[in-house]
């Protein structure tokens, strides 16, 4: 079978800001893909079923055909090169246009954004404005940080094959909850990201005067690149966590850009109108859960029915 005639799937969650980037990526490459929900929340990625996709336990992966990826950035290479006749993202590296798609997007990918997520949302009074990222998510980050051994237990005794993937992730929980609750970590990182919208600034001023007045540009010329994914994504977050008066309305390109991008219906279906974390997490978190205690429920329902017919055949015998 042809490579592009194999099934695209995609393992990923609505909210999660890697996933965002993987399904834009689809989306800007105009793919027909599958999508598999993954619920970190019920620990789906840590299963041996996910882990034999990803080792790391992370969202998002791919599977193409029998191949898998995983990792949001190698997903953007590989869907680059396994699909050359839809939108390149990522151009030759060997050009000077490419090495500065690479360049952009290895800043964008330095930004920590789960100490940014997870701190802002802990500072919020102190930091933020507008934020739409609900509290949750401080208390799952809470829940996994405070005692990751007890969370990763249980796993480590059932499948003892996987334990190293599951120590690693008990030491980054813990790392991360020591970072987020460091306010002076979280303002400084909130600084780098004050640094990388200047720069980004001064860029689209250099696209703006090399483009021509009045034609609509990206952050390198008229194309959509990979640059563009891993920025929009990035200010999808920053909207999020309640971080957009850092550059909207005292940056005016990038305030420009930033509402551009809400014209563009690729953006709109991979980062904005995603269901809301209500329909996308704890709905698909408590039908989980009632299957899981479906025998526990049959069985109070079986014993409640034989005492109240019970009832009734004694009553009827007096
Ligand atoms: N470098 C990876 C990072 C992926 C990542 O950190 N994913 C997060 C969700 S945004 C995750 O799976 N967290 C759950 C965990 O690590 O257990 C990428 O670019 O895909």
């Amino acid at each position: 079978m042809a490579l592009h005639e194999k099934e695209l799937t995609l393992f990923y969650h609505f909210s999660s800001y890697y996933c965002q980037r993987s399904l834009l990526t689809m989306e800007e490459k105009g793919l027909a893909f599958k999508k598999r929900l993954m619920l970190p929340q019920v620990h789906e990625n840590l299963e041996p079923w996910y882990l034999d996709i990803n080792i790391k336990g992370e969202i998002p992966a791919l599977t193409h055909g029998d191949h898998s990826v995983s990792d949001s950035n190698q997903i953007l290479d590989y869907l680059d090169k396994a699909f050359p006749e839809s939108q390149r993202l990522q151009p030759d590296e060997r050009t000077p246009e490419g090495k500065k798609v690479q360049q952009w997007r290895n800043q964008i990918d330095d930004v920590k954004i789960e100490l940014l997520t997870v701190g802002s949302i802990r500072y919020r009074n102190e930091l933020t404005k507008n934020a739409l990222a609900p509290g949750v998510i401080l208390k799952i980050a809470e829940g996994s940080g405070k005692n990751p051994g007890a969370m990763y237990g249980p796993f480590m005794q059932k499948y003892p094959k996987y334990k190293e993937v599951y120590e690693k992730k008990i030491a980054k929980w813990r790392s991360l909850r020591e970072r987020y609750n460091d306010y002076d970590q979280v303002v400084g990182e909130i600084k780098r990201l004050d640094v990388i919208f200047d720069e980004i600034e001064k860029q689209l001023q250099e696209t703006k005067s090399q483009s021509g007045s009045g034609e609509e540009h990206w952050l390198l010329g008229h194309t959509f690149t990979a640059a563009d994914v891993y920025l929009a994504v990035l200010l999808n977050r920053v909207k999020y966590v309640g971080l957009l008066h850092h550059f909207h309305g005292s940056k005016p390109l990038l305030t420009a850009y930033y509402e551009r991008l809400h014209q563009r219906e690729t953006f709109l279906k991979s980062c904005v109108n995603l269901p809301s974390m209500f329909t996308s997490t704890v709905i698909p978190v408590m039908i989980s859960k009632l299957k899981e205690m479906a025998p526990i429920i049959i069985s109070i329902g079986v014993v409640a029915t034989a005492l109240v017919y019970g009832f009734f055949y004694v009553q009827r015998g007096s």
